[in-house]
């Protein structure tokens, strides 16, 4: 394959990115109850939006627009302050594309349709490809190999895919490829995923993620707005489904190429999946390395002073362990173990924290003892109080997951939520 750095540049020059970061993700409960899954917070000082718009830029892309629709005033905020770094002069953007009623009087319906209404920006920027990605994931992808896959290959349309468990297979876009990475079927969310041949425990999934040559993403447009009543106007259920048949639809399998095996891609949809990812970042080595200068994720930050850690005599306390912590905490007196706290976290003396995950803005109070949490940004936890030790005690008051992380939300506690959460 021509993958040239040249080359590459040249490919996504020619491409305009936009970002579906519209949708709701109802599997993440209350956290989605004010903000777009794409906003919700990550890895200490991230939002997972930052994953695929750092993405783009690392990969050279600049013409880059974010469409929103649900709740999506924090993802806003967070785009404008964050984003407005790229150089107008040179053609870099990221532009906000809200839904606007631009072509009808209805608001975005499925995917397609939220590009559809989008045509005439689209059209405007006279890109040779358009990279259609979702906001809601958390990975690092290098997306000009993906474009020179597709170009490589004479497709008109190219899917990223990756292999996941079978037993998962079931919430994705399940495909079976030929020897070529030709996309021979394709089945949106299928309850019975067929395996991939001779690898029974996976399934070949959607990343849904598309790479399409700009014609071709304006005639399907098109043609599936047509369809009016029959189709959901959305990429998974109706547009690949559709076409496979008629153009040719490549795979691009996401793989990590130091390592020659599937990259790390996580979907963190689920609070479960989402403890987890946060939690996993502190281990020895994650797969996740966000210390990588190669590839950095650009965010925005306020500027904040570094964390403190205040030993108290008392208590013979004053750490985190085997934690992460992010700028403007202050652990005074308390002891935070394996724990990720996100900035301008407070946690007080005779205070004991571990296993959990902890949003910006959050105030631990004293003689508190909280495990296995999930607290969302701009909590006050009242003196003394415990989380993590009786799951009948703590589902009267907050959200326990299956795999028993608890939610704590600060509406759970009669409290509002922060200005720009
Ligand atoms: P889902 O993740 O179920 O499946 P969907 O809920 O449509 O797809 O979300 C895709 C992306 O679009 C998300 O980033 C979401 O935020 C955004 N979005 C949803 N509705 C939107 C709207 N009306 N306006 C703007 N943005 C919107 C898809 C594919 C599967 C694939 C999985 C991989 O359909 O084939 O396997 O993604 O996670
Ligand atoms: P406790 O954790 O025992 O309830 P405090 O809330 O008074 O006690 O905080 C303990 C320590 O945290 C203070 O002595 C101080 O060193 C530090 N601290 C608290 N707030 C600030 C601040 N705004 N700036 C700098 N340091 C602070």
């Amino acid at each position: 394959m021509q993958t040239t750095k040249r080359y590459v540049s040249r490919l996504t020059r020619q491409t305009l990115a936009l970002v579906l970061a519209g949708g709701r993700g109802t599997r993440l409960h209350e956290l989605t109850k004010w903000r777009a899954k794409p906003a919700v917070p990550f890895g200490g000082k991230f939002r997972i939006i930052d994953f695929p718009l750092s993405n783009c830029i690392n990969s050279g892309i600049g013409q880059v627009g974010v469409i929103t629709q649900y709740k999506s005033h924090s993802l806003i905020r967070h785009i404008q302050r964050g984003w407005g770094f790229l150089r107008g002069e040179l053609d870099e953007f990221v532009e906000l594309l809200p839904a606007q009623q631009r072509i009808e009087t209805s608001w975005y319906e499925g995917t397609a349709d939220a590009v559809l209404q989008n045509l005439d920006i689209i059209r405007s920027h006279m890109s040779e490809y358009v990279l259609i990605l979702a906001g809601d994931h958390v990975y690092k992808m290098d997306y000009g190999t993906m474009l020179a896959a597709h170009v490589e290959s004479e497709a008109d349309i190219t899917v990223g895919c990756i292999e996941v468990p079978h037993d998962e297979a079931s919430a994705f876009g399940v495909m079976s490829v030929d020897d070529e990475l030709q996309i021979i079927e394709f089945s949106e969310k299928p309850s019975n995923p067929k395996p991939m041949p001779g690898v029974p425990g996976k399934a070949l999934a959607s990343m849904g993620i598309y790479v399409f040559s700009t014609q071709v993403l304006f005639d399907e447009l098109m043609r599936d707005h047509e369809l009016d009543e029959s189709s959901s106007h959305d990429f998974g259920k109706d547009i690949i489904p559709s076409v496979i048949n008629r153009l040719r639809v490549m795979a691009f399998p996401f793989r990590d190429p130091v390592q020659n095996k599937p990259a790390y891609w996580r979907d963190v949809g689920t609070v479960d999946a989402l403890w987890q990812a946060n939690l996993e970042l502190i281990g020895i080595s994650p797969e996740l390395n966000m210390y990588d200068s190669q590839w950095p994720i650009w965010t925005y930050q306020e500027q904040l002073p570094p964390a403190k850690f205040v030993f108290d005599d008392e208590t013979r306390r004053g750490t985190a362990v085997d934690s992460m912590v992010a700028g403007g905490c202050i652990v005074s007196g308390a002891l935070v173990r394996h724990s990720l706290l996100f900035s301008q976290v407070r946690v007080h003396s005779y205070s004991d924290v571990r296993d959990s995950v902890i949003f910006p803005d959050v105030e631990i109070g004293r003689h508190c003892h909280i495990q296995k949490a999930l607290i969302d940004r701009g909590c006050r936890i009242p003196d003394g109080t415990r989380i993590g030790f009786d799951e009948a005690e703590d589902r009267k008051r907050f959200r326990v997951s299956p795999q028993g992380v608890v939610l704590i939300t600060p509406e759970m506690l009669g409290q509002d939520y922060p200005h720009g959460l």
